[in-house]
């Protein structure tokens, strides 16, 4: 891969000689070039900016060095080849691992690094229209940084380390935070015991189901606490609150799982369904054994549901909304954050309802539920299974 970056200050960029990047262009994987914007003016002071026109505080980058640049480092490619601009701003599209992902896959990257108030707006148009660039304007979150370069040594390491080779541990890659939107568990090494703090016991178990399990746990813990908008999306949009369950939720939970399975009973005519008969300390300590999610708005419990990983099964139970709330689509939201908890490996998903539910057994057909053939394990129930899209 290719990477040009042009900005006033290419000393900054010095850090790009070093380590996994400075390896990988000794190895030949990467041509890396920075240059000067100032070798590009035409005045004895070498000027790159001016006051900007109606008013306003600060200085704008003027457009002649900038195009003079721009044309001189998309020359120098192989015939028909053009490199991808782009420049850092907070005003650009945000950055993440899944634009990584798509910039590691592309020849050739030129970065442009503004300075002061931003760069002439028909830079850009000139870019796109006459030296026929793609043009992206890329922002690494709502912050603003001094000029484009840290932002572009930002941007050049995460892209770079997925070019294929520039890694040694290419397995390593899979394993992390935001590769499949969930953050990372925590990580301990020797000793097992130091300053009076142990090592998880259920990591010197050896018991690597176990160990998967808590891993997976922590993650969506980590997840729900640090950054809860990579789990719940659409949920902020339904003005819901969704985390994984505390013991203080379990007497509303208790309360409204048996709100939610009236219901349940009279469609299929019968009470001994465990979600009525269970007692609070039935409801306590599932959530030992199960992710029991809780679905807040304005403060009220208004819906849960769980999950529990059974080999590469993904079941899902106890999907419930507030019965005064339902038909809203809040059941769909809470049944896809369920789905969306699933770890690498989950290859379905399981539910199950009563036969005679009607009314659930159309929602999880819609959802892509399909009845399992064969005898369900408890009568009076159907079995209902959904194969994950994406393995
Ligand atoms: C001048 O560049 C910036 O201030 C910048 C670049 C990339 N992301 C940001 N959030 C800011």
């Amino acid at each position: 891969m290719r990477i040009d970056v042009v900005s006033i200050f290419p000393d900054y960029l010095a850090p790009l000689e070093l380590s996994l990047i400075g390896k990988a262009r000794e190895a030949g994987l990467l041509d890396v070039r920075v240059h000067d914007l100032r070798d590009f003016t035409t005045d004895r002071h070498r000027t790159v900016d001016d006051a900007p026109y109606g008013g306003g505080a600060g200085m704008v980058m003027t457009p002649q060095p900038w195009s003079d640049a721009l044309r001189a480092v998309a020359g120098q490619g192989p015939p028909g080849l053009r490199p991808h601009l782009l420049v850092p701003g907070p005003g650009g599209v945000r950055f993440d691992q899944a634009m990584a992902r798509r910039l590691a896959r592309e020849p050739w990257l030129t970065f442009a690094c503004g300075r002061y108030e931003g760069i002439d707006e028909r830079v850009y148009e000139h870019a796109r229209e006459d030296l026929g660039l793609e043009v992206t304007v890329v922002s690494l979150g709502d912050y603003v940084l001094g000029g484009g370069e840290a932002a572009v040594l930002a941007i050049v390491e995460a892209v770079t380390r997925l070019v294929p080779g520039v890694l040694g541990n290419t397995g390593s890659l899979l394993e992390e935070s935001h590769e499949d939107g969930l953050l990372e568990y925590p990580v301990y090494t020797r000793p097992s015991l130091w300053q009076g703090r142990e090592v998880p016991g259920v990591l010197l178990s050896g018991d690597h189901q176990a160990i998967a399990r808590w891993r997976h746990a922590q993650r969506l813990t980590r997840t729900a606490a640090r950054r809860p908008d990579l789990l719940h999306a659409a949920q902020a949009d339904a003005g819901l609150q969704l985390r994984l369950a505390l013991p203080a939720d379990v007497p509303e939970l208790f309360t409204l799982t048996r709100a939610c399975w009236v219901q349940e009973a009279q469609s299929n005519n019968r009470l001994d369904i465990p979600a009525l008969t269970e007692d609070l300390e039935a409801v306590r300590a599932s959530l030992d054994t199960t992710q029991t999610w809780v679905a807040r708005r304005a403060g009220r419990l208004i819906g849960s549901v769980r999950t529990e990983l059974r080999g590469d099964e993904l079941h899902i139970g106890r999907l419930m909304v507030a019965p005064d709330l339902q038909g809203q689509g809040l059941g769909r939201l809470l049944l896809e954050h369920a789905e969306r908890t699933a770890p690498d490996g989950i290859r379905e998903y399981r539910l199950l309802t009563g036969a005679k539910s009607g009314s659930n057994l159309r929602r999880y057909r819609r959802a892509g539920y399909r009845p399992t053939p064969g005898e369900p394990a408890i009568s009076g129930t159907v079995e209902l299974v959904k194969h994950r899209r994406d393995v």
